[in-house]
């Protein structure tokens, strides 16, 4: 027995710690100038970010448990709307959805952690009605302004049981980047099954935990991830709320490498289901040896970046980021990346400029200051969507600006 907190998905009492990212602030909590002002009296909060393997069941988990309210609620400025890339691969789900289900006026569909409407507004025009579950206020406001009537909850069993009385079973049940977020793990799949009709489909995607490993995408740990998915781990997880775990769908260009599990009332497992979960037994993703050599490798990126960035500020260029990412704050933070490496971070999201990064204090800008100050070289740290940011940012780029693009090895791009 370990002296680690049980595995939050069987309660397994042996869980086998393989990272440690130190003692970090919350990745989402960009600072005011207010709050950085306060910092004497007020010190940002910080909490251990270890993650361990659950030998029983599979599951991937970070062991610091920071209360959500904190995590979700105050000043969450994670709006979804900021990337057509992710915008794009929505509403294609939604169009699939639509006519694979023939859904229409007859169908409920629901998502979890809904944010600002920004899937779920793409089933109105087929007269699907829609209802969205985020406790961000902020966030659910911006989808009732695009006619996504949505509670402002953390979903659950009794939150499931309130919404199946009040507006039926949903036909569809969509967490896309929520089933990493939830520190009641039962409780929320247990409010699916409470939800969700017997003949109905729910679709969960999060990161797969072997882009995780295999590719070196260590910044994707934070506490905001409480989880980090395999099949294997997920089918265990389904099966004990009377689902299943039918069919899996990869999308390897989405935030580092996403799956989609597509999951049932009734068995139903598809051969590419099946394929999925062999692969990762093969892989070795259900045993300990798979993650032991991770942390060195992490070290090695580290170092590597850290020799990089150091180096290129020693010959007297200049250095600025791109993305206040959630991600972007662990990397900064775990390789040690403040104001004496990078001049500030650009992000495209409003709601972002102004404020100052986590931890490390670097300032957020709107996105136009790489122009305005051609920095010689810009840190990619959303780089899950560098094509996207590279091609944006082609003027930077026409004049001579070169952007590094951090993991899975560190590389300055052509
Ligand atoms: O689970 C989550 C993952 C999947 O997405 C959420 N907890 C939060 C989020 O994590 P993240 O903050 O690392 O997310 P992104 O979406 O990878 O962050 C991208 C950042 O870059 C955003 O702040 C928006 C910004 N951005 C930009 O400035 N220009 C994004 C694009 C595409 C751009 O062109
Ligand atoms: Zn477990």
């Amino acid at each position: 027995m370990s002296d680690l907190p049980p595995c939050r998905s069987c309660g397994g009492e042996d869980l086998r710690a393989f990272l440690s990212l130190g003692t970090t602030p919350l990745a989402d909590a960009l600072l005011t100038p207010a709050r950085l002002a306060s910092l004497d009296t007020d010190p940002e909060p910080t909490f251990p970010l270890d993650v361990a393997f659950c030998p029983q069941c599979s599951l991937v988990q970070i062991t610091e448990e920071v209360p959500p309210q904190q995590l979700f609620v105050d000043n969450y400025l994670y709006f979804s709307s900021f990337s057509p890339m992710l915008l794009a691969h929505s509403k294609a789900h939604v169009d699939g959805l639509v006519a694979s289900r023939g859904l229409g006026p007859d169908h409920l569909a629901v998502e979890l952690a809904s944010n600002d409407g920004y899937l779920l507004k793409h089933f109105l025009p087929h007269g699907v009605r829609v209802l969205g579950v985020d406790p961000a206020p902020d966030q659910a406001a911006a989808a009732r302004e695009v006619g996504v009537p949505t509670v402002e909850e953390f979903f659950g069993v009794d939150v499931a049981r309130r919404l199946r009385a009040e507006h039926g079973a949903a036909d569809v049940i969509i967490a896309n980047n929520v089933m990493a977020h939830v520190p009641q793990l039962n409780d929320f799949v247990g409010g699916i099954a409470e939800l969700l009709a017997d003949d109905g489909l729910a679709t969960v995607e999060n990161p797969w935990v072997s882009d995780l490993i295999e590719h070196g995408e260590f910044d994707t740990v934070y506490h905001e991830h409480y989880y980090y998915y395999s099949c294997t781990a997920v089918d265990a997880l389904v099966r004990r709320h009377g689902m299943y775990l039918n069919d899996v769908e990869y999308f390897p260009e989405l935030h580092g490498g996403t799956l989609r599990w597509h999951i049932g009332k009734v068995e139903a497992v598809t051969d590419r289901a099946r394929r999925m979960l062999a692969d990762e037994h093969a892989r070795g993703v259900d045993s300990y040896p798979y993650y032991a050599d991770f942390a060195e490798r992490v070290e090695q990126t580290r170092s590597e970046l850290l020799e990089l960035l150091r180096g290129l500020k020693a010959e007297g260029a200049s250095i600025a980021a791109y993305g206040a990412a959630a991600k972007g704050s662990t990397m900064v933070n775990y390789v040690g990346l403040g104001t004496d490496v990078l001049d500030f971070v650009v992000d495209r999201n409003t709601h972002k400029q102004g404020t100052f990064m986590p931890g490390v204090h670097l300032p957020v800008r709107g996105v136009e200051a790489l122009l305005e100050t051609q920095p010689d070289y810009c840190l990619i740290l959303a780089w899950n969507f560098t094509d996207e940011i590279v091609e944006q940012q082609a003027e930077y780029t026409a004049r001579g600006g070169r952007f590094i693009r951090p993991v899975p090895r560190p590389v300055v791009l052509a």
